[in-house]
């Protein structure tokens, strides 16, 4: 009983921030926050509230990754030294025989699941970038990374293409112990600055920073930049995402 309440009260706060941070808390009169706050509740927030937050999300997840390039800068500028941030899914030593299975629903023009070495990836065009990256916890750093164009390893293996010409909608990446995963809406994952990358500053990526490939999306926040790659799913089902489940914005875009 006492720990039902402290759960809901946990709950509460949640839902006083969530709505402080919605900017709304002034224009609200009290009778409608009582309203909102006796309405049924969608996981752990009001439905009217989780619907804001859905339309929110559907507003910048369909502008704000296609619109723009991250800026980029000459390679003399970025850092020599890269911040580590965030090791799960990297708890243990790279696999020796290191594979990256790619995973395609039912419906998927050519075929359903297979899998690729690193080989198979250094064999497609490689493409660098010099861009700043961010973290959501405040800190930015001008990097340089190389690898292959995310866009060209979907055109190489002819994936996420469906019956109607349509693409799928998200794309989902793990590690390979299923430790960290991210869901990215498809705009951003074909952006062209979306890189599958295996080397930092020109030097193979080391382990802490996801070696042997990483997925580096300039257009989003660091958390979205996957480290140790060892699934990628097409999918049209908003997938599971870390920082989402502990209340990030899904898209975490720039
Ligand atoms: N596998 C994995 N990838 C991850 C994380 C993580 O904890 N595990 N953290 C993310 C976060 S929050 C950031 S800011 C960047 C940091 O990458 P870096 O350590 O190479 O600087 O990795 C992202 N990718
Ligand atoms: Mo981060």
């Amino acid at each position: 009983m006492k720990e039902e309440l402290t759960s809901k009260q946990q709950i509460r706060r949640r839902t006083i921030k969530a709505f402080i941070g919605f900017g709304l808390a002034s224009l609200v009169p009290f009778s409608v926050w009582k309203w909102i706050m006796s309405q049924p509740k969608l996981g752990r927030i009001p439905a009217p509230l989780r619907r804001v937050l859905e339309f929110n999300e559907k507003v910048t997840g369909s502008l704000v990754s296609t619109i723009h390039e991250a800026p980029t800068f000459p390679k003399s500028m970025a850092s020599k030294w890269i911040r580590t941030n965030g090791l799960e899914g990297l708890r243990t030593p790279v696999a020796t025989d290191y594979k990256i299975r790619i995973e395609q629903p039912e419906g998927s023009t050519h075929g359903s699941s297979f899998e690729i070495t690193m080989d198979d990836i250094l064999a497609l065009p490689k493409q660098e970038i010099v861009f700043e990256f961010k973290c959501i916890e405040g800190w930015a750093q001008i990097q340089h990374w190389g690898g292959v164009r995310f866009i060209d390893f979907v055109k190489h293996y002819r994936l996420s293409s469906k019956a109607n010409a349509d693409s799928f909608k998200y794309v989902a990446m793990e590690t390979p112990d299923k430790g960290y995963f991210v869901g990215i809406d498809m705009p951003s994952a074909l952006h062209p600055q979306t890189l599958l990358a295996y080397e930092m500053n020109g030097q193979p990526i080391t382990e802490k920073h996801g070696a042997p490939l990483r997925l580096i999306i300039p257009v989003k926040y660091g958390v979205k930049n996957l480290k140790r790659i060892g699934l990628i799913r097409f999918t049209d089902e908003r997938p599971r995402d870390f920082w989402a489940e502990l209340g990030y914005d899904y898209f975490a875009g720039l």
